[in-house]
């Protein structure tokens, strides 16, 4: 998750010269910035360099990267209407670029690693597109998810539609596996999520389970959704640093894998700390099949790069033995 960031100087070389859309237009660039973190580190896979909010930009409601601000949407989505205002258009299309960046990072990477491709999650594209920007509360989300459920349900299918499109066609230029960001349902209650998204998420993964590639469900704060989201679908169970990995797995049952789970923040600490940080969540996993080492969210911007190599090294050594 966010491999490249802005924690590389060499990505950050980059933005001093190109805004971050333009970035993720330019296949060259996007193919090359997915390229960055494993030139420098022995990474195991390499995760495309594109955004989850490409796929808003095409519905006609002003996306932009704000310096300083994070993303913004000019025209969020808050009633009937404007879910009926949102414009449809072929992502082969309107996100050829993302496509195209796939079949170069793939051609450069060979059999070196892997690449993964990846989507938002309808709920949390749905909550920038009501928010207009990130959020802590959800308020203008919950406010049109609980005041006019069939306008939420029709812009929830709009959305599942979208994504499922989107991971096929990243699948078709060649992503060996995907990953669905559903970083903030964690916001939500469990009767919230069965009945608000949990329909949503089945109707797409069930879709995307027919490409045949595995497929990664992620959220933060989920430690109350985790058996829901293992019923809504996906190989693989994100876990973020919230919660033991063990107790974890243990309550998803030994049918799909999972991923993480270390807390981005422990990268700041000494690489001593960082080792014993990875050997405890090793030793969480305890060698089972089908845990993936991540992070239990993205890296940050200011995070040290050689605590990174640390990390990496760390995990490959542990886990060899
Ligand atoms: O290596 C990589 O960088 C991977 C590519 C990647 C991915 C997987 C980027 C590049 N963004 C994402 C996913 C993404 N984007 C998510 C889901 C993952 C997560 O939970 O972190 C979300 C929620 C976004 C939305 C987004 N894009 C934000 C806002 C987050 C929030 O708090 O609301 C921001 C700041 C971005 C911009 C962005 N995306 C990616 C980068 C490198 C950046 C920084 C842009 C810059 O250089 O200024």
């Amino acid at each position: 998750m966010r491999q490249a960031g802005r924690f590389l100087p060499e990505y950050r070389a980059l933005r001093a010269q190109h805004g971050f859309l333009e970035l993720c237009k330019t296949p060259a660039l996007a193919a090359e910035v997915t390229l960055l973190p494993i030139r420098r580190f022995p990474v195991d896979a390499a995760i495309l360099f594109a955004d989850i909010l490409l796929v808003l930009e095409p519905m006609g409601v002003g996306l932009e990267f704000a310096k300083g601000d994070g993303p913004v949407i000019h025209h969020p989505v808050r009633t009937r209407e404007d879910v009926g205002r949102l414009t449809r258009a072929p992502v082969q299309m309107t996100l050829a670029f993302v496509l195209e960046t796939i079949r170069l990072a793939r051609a450069e990477l060979g059999a070196r690693a892997p690449l993964i491709g990846f989507a938002g999650a309808p709920f949390t594209l749905a909550s920038y597109l009501v928010e207009g920007r990130g959020s802590r509360n959800y308020v203008h989300t919950k406010t049109l998810m609980y005041g006019d459920p069939r306008a939420w349900h029709a812009l929830m299918e709009r959305l599942a539609e979208t994504t499922v499109d989107y991971v096929q066609a990243q699948i078709a230029a060649g992503v060996q596996a995907v990953q669905l960001f559903d970083s903030w349902v964690g916001c939500l209650g469990p009767d919230d999520y069965r009945e608000y998204v949990l329909p949503h998420m089945r109707a797409a993964l069930a879709a995307i389970a027919t490409a045949g590639v595995p497929v990664i469900h992620f959220g933060t704060g989920t430690s109350a959704l985790l058996e829901l989201m293992r019923d809504a679908g996906g190989d693989v169970i994100g876990l973020d640093w919230r919660v033991d990995l063990a107790e974890a797995w243990g309550r998803l049952g030994p049918g799909v894998g999972v991923q993480g789970n270390l807390d981005p923040v422990a990268l700041f600490a000494p690489p001593e700390e960082i080792r014993r940080h990875a050997a405890r969540i090793l030793g969480r996993a305890g060698g089972r099949p089908g845990h993936i080492f991540n992070l239990g969210h993205g890296v940050l911007p200011e995070t040290p790069v050689e605590h990174v190599a640390a990390l990496v090294d760390a995990v490959h050594e542990l886990s060899a033995r």
